[in-house]
């Protein structure tokens, strides 16, 4: 392998670049019109040109991306996440074209993109499963046999559905038949499948998932979980690793079982076990994302591997370099998502020119973004600015170091989530460990934020009325220097 095409944009092109290039790889961006001038662009040893910004007439392409990589002679796409990412008749393309895709195999892309064949994938490694039924229900005969088995309130999920969507919750026996027939046709013109399972519905569960790396010669490994339960529909805000509640044996046997949902699929590369734990810590396997992760940087942090170079790695052929032993968790890490959306107006995204744009430094701190100060954020595309990732040696000061470096986070032009960060990570709840994927929803109002955003208005008055202070007193004494209202007033 000499050169790779990055069929991704935004930080996650840029990240799959720096480490592709550090191996020595030559590396080639594809980029739509609305990012010509994006930083992964530049970054790029060359870069084409796939088409118009709509992700459907250029990311989505992958006839323009396979035709990429021959006109460039790259010999691997690395699909990052999103887009083509877990499209398992692109994956099969790429490989008749004769290239490398980096990633699973299209056979295992498919099983755990049905969450039925993934559930009978599993079945015979003793992984444990919510209760339900393994199979599509086809007539309301049956979901009331098995809703008699399992009671209520139970869960109907799409099998093609997954990170969420084709849920839908039934409290009663009285809704079943209309809920049934709605998520039966959902799922049909959603996914143009309409197969549906139920499932006991576990309330107030936690969202814990396990990363899993394997070679090509039957070697797999875990490095360990995620806890991914502050997220805001669907949409993860505040990712840390480890989890806070694990025990050592939990750990161990949730890394057992998401190696054996790897093996269950012949799995390859770098992929991701999700699992819910329930209110008495019983674990349940949920879904296997077949892609690199957007929070993967917390996992990178505190086991000192870096998961695309891996990915590369595996991708060539090589065995993994390391074994489960050579494993260790080293501190703890957080990440908080910035999107450029306003968490005081419902979450809307708020695009437009970052004016100001400067990121936090320091030990710990690691910002995996792809913009600069001055650019703007494209509509055609997800809002996230970028991840902020702290790092520190437990999980106290990662939230100390967190909340440091949200404050020493400086955007202007835009309406970000930068304040519901520092919000979520400061609640009582996160600090206490004792939260669920139900965070959100329990604590968050807009007017919390008042207190974060007003604090900030504070600082820029004093900030302001310093600076008139020295101007004034410019040609006397330099007794503003240590103003002590200015440290008094610091959070
Ligand atoms: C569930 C569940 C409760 N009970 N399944 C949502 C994402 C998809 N991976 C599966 N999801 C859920 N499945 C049963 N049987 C609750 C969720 C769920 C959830 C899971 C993880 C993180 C956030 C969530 C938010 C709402 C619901």
């Amino acid at each position: 392998m000499k050169k790779i095409l990055v069929a991704n944009r935004g930080e996650i092109a840029l990240r799959i670049m720096r480490s592709a290039r550090e191996m020595g790889l030559a590396t080639v961006a594809v980029y739509s019109d609305a990012d010509r001038l994006a930083p992964f662009v530049r970054f790029a040893d060359e870069a084409v040109h796939i088409g118009g910004p709509a992700s459907s007439d250029s990311y989505l392409r992958g006839d323009r991306v396979i035709e990429a990589c021959r006109a460039t002679g790259a010999d691997a796409i690395h699909p990052g996440y999103g887009f083509l990412s877990e499209n398992a008749n692109f994956a099969r393309q790429v490989a008749e074209a004769g290239i490398i895709f980096i990633g699973p195999t299209p056979e295992a892309m498919e099983v755990m993109g049905s969450k039925l064949a993934a559930k009978n994938a599993v079945k015979s490694y003793g992984i444990p499963l919510v209760p339900g039924t393994d199979s599509a229900i086809e007539n309301l005969a049956e979901a009331i046999e098995v809703a008699k088995e399992i009671g209520f309130p139970l869960l109907i999920k799409a099998s093609a559905g997954g990170g969420g969507k084709g849920m839908r919750i039934v409290e009663e026996a009285s809704e079943l038949e209309s809920q049934m027939k709605r998520a039966i046709s959902e799922a049909e013109s959603a996914f143009g499948d309409g197969a549906v399972f139920v499932e006991r519905y576990v309330s107030g569960p936690r969202h814990i998932e396990i990363q899993v790396l394997a070679d090509q010669h039957g070697n797999v490994v875990h490095l360990f979980e995620r806890e991914c339960s502050i997220q805001r529909r669907h949409q993860k805000v505040v990712e840390e690793a480890p989890s806070s509640v694990l025990t050592p044996e939990m750990r161990d046997a949730m890394g057992k079982s998401a190696c054996d949902v790897a093996r269950a699929c012949n799995y390859v590369g770098a992929g991701t076990v999700e699992f819910l734990l329930d209110d008495r810590m019983n674990y349940y396997f949920l879904e296997m994302n077949t892609r690199l992760q957007v929070e993967h940087p917390v996992t990178e942090m505190i086991t000192g591997v870096d998961l695309v170079r891996e990915q590369i790695k595996v991708a060539e052929g090589l065995p993994l370099s390391f074994t489960q032993e050579d494993l260790k968790i080293h501190g703890h890490a957080i990440e908080v998502r910035v999107y450029a959306e306003d968490p005081q107006n419902g979450f809307l995204p708020d695009i437009g020119n970052l004016k100001t744009y400067k990121r936090p430094e320091g030990p710990g701190i690691r910002v995996d973004d792809g913009f600069e100060e001055g650019m703007d954020i494209p509509i055609y595309y997800d809002p996230m600015i970028a991840k902020l990732v702290t790092h520190a040696g437990d999980r106290d000061q990662a939230i100390a170091r967190m909340t440091r470096a949200i404050n020493d986070f400086h955007i202007s032009g835009v309406k970000t989530t930068l304040a519901f960060g520092k919000f979520a990570i400061n609640h009582e709840a996160f600090k206490s460990g004792n939260f669920d994927t139900h965070f959100v929803k329990n604590f968050f109002s807009p007017e919390v934020l008042d207190v974060f955003v007003d604090e900030e208005a504070r600082i820029a008055a004093l900030a302001a009325n310093l600076f008139y202070e020295k101007a004034k007193s410019a040609n006397t004494a330099s007794e503003n220097q240590h103003n002590p209202e200015w440290r008094s007033r610091r959070n």
